[in-house]
């Protein structure tokens, strides 16, 4: 019998590459989406696997719901990835990105203990609940030190994933990222921001960036081998928490100036504008991870370097800028 998992979080970036992935280990995927009016499979449809994946309505703020489905389809192993995940979002809307964040993954580790106890968990922590890093690199022993609504929520989750694994004996565990990027990063993240605007520059689609702090320094890494630690966690005999990381760091300047080199721009100085607007509160000035025991316990280690990272994605984004620029924007949306 193949295993059955069931990912929230599924139209996301780290849903579709983690769907990917687990269909090519022989599962049978659930895929658990929040209900709106326009159907948002582009992601899974990109991978080609929108067809492979049996999609089940799903809001991690319904408690009822979360468990009538889990009871329903018996998963082995669930995937908790649902979150408001964008950090300068969450001090707008601090309640409910702890309502989704935070609350959201106890309702499902509820579910887990009502329903059936053996299932798996896997909890997407995250790099942001460093903060203002106590030390440099961050490791799984390094204290934690919210920066913003999105973290505190996080590490509301996190202790309460190892509160869960340690008062009932779940098999929960926390995957503790850095940024990881990819083609199908959201494109109000940085880096995705940064080389969808060099493309589109490049083909006079848009002639500016405009750009929030650009010293702030993160351990940029690729989105596809970060979903292969998750699966790893859920493979092994004991429930733990692990740092994924690259062990690399460069500023948000550095990934600039690396895209509009890859996209054969030179100076990005003549297009990148600092406005205020995307400054944030408070900032998270500089992460780094230390992933050595990923490493030793689940044989992970990264392979895609920063310059690869930037160059794969540009050569999406140039991909899609040039389909724009034939066919026009509403036909450029196709992936
Ligand atoms: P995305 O923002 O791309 O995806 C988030 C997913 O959560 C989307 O599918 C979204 O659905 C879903 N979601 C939001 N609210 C709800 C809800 N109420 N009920 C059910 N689903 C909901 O994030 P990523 O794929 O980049 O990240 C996956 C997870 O990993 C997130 O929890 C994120 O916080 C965390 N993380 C990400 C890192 C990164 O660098 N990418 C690093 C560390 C942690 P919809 O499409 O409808 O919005
Ligand atoms: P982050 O990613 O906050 O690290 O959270 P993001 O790409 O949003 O910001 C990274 C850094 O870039 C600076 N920055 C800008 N950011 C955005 N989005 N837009 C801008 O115009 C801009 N200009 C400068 C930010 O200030 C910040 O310092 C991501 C999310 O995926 C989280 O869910 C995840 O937990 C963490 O990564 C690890």
């Amino acid at each position: 019998m193949s295993k059955c998992a069931l990912i929230t979080g599924i139209t996301g970036q780290d849903g579709a590459y983690l769907a990917e992935l687990l269909l090519s280990k022989g599962y049978r995927v659930i895929g658990a989406f929040r209900r709106a009016s326009t159907v948002n499979t582009a992601r899974l449809d990109a991978l080609g696997i929108s067809g492979e994946i049996e999609l089940v309505p799903f809001d991690v703020t319904d408690h009822g719901n979360m468990r009538r489905t889990v009871d329903r389809i018996g998963p082995n192993e669930v995937y908790n990835l649902a979150a408001q995940s964008f950090v300068r979002v969450s001090f707008e809307q601090p309640i409910t990105t702890g309502d989704i964040t935070g609350v959201g993954a106890v309702r499902l580790l509820e579910v887990v203990r009502e329903v059936d106890p053996a299932i798996r968990f896997y909890q997407a922590s995250t790099s942001e609940m460093f903060g203002r890093a106590q030390e440099v690199p961050q490791g799984e022993k390094t204290p934690f030190y919210p920066r913003s609504p999105y973290a505190a929520a996080k590490l509301y989750a996190h202790w309460m994933t190892v509160n869960y694994r340690e008062a009932y004996g779940i098999h929960a565990s926390s995957g503790i990222l850095f940024n990881h990027e990819s083609p199908l990063r959201g494109v109000e993240f940085v880096t995705r921001k940064i080389t969808l605007a060099a493309a589109r520059i490049k083909y006079g689609l848009q002639d500016r960036l405009k750009l929030g702090n650009l010293s702030a320094k993160r351990d940029w890494g690729y989105a596809k081998e970060y979903v292969e630690a998750m699966w790893q966690m859920m493979q092994q005999a004991e429930p733990e928490d692990y740092v994924i990381a690259t062990g690399r760091t460069h500023s948000v300047e550095d990934f600039v100036e690396a895209a509009f080199s890859a996209a054969g721009l030179d100076s990005w100085e003549r297009y990148v504008v600092v406005d205020p607007a995307f400054m944030r509160p408070a900032e998270v000035d500089l992460l780094l991870g230390d992933s050595r025991k990923a490493k030793q316990k689940l044989g992970w280690e990264p392979k895609t370097t920063f310059e690869e990272l930037v160059s794969l994605m540009v050569e999406s984004d140039l991909q899609r800028a040039a389909f724009e620029a034939q066919h026009g924007r509403e036909s450029a949306e196709i992936k």
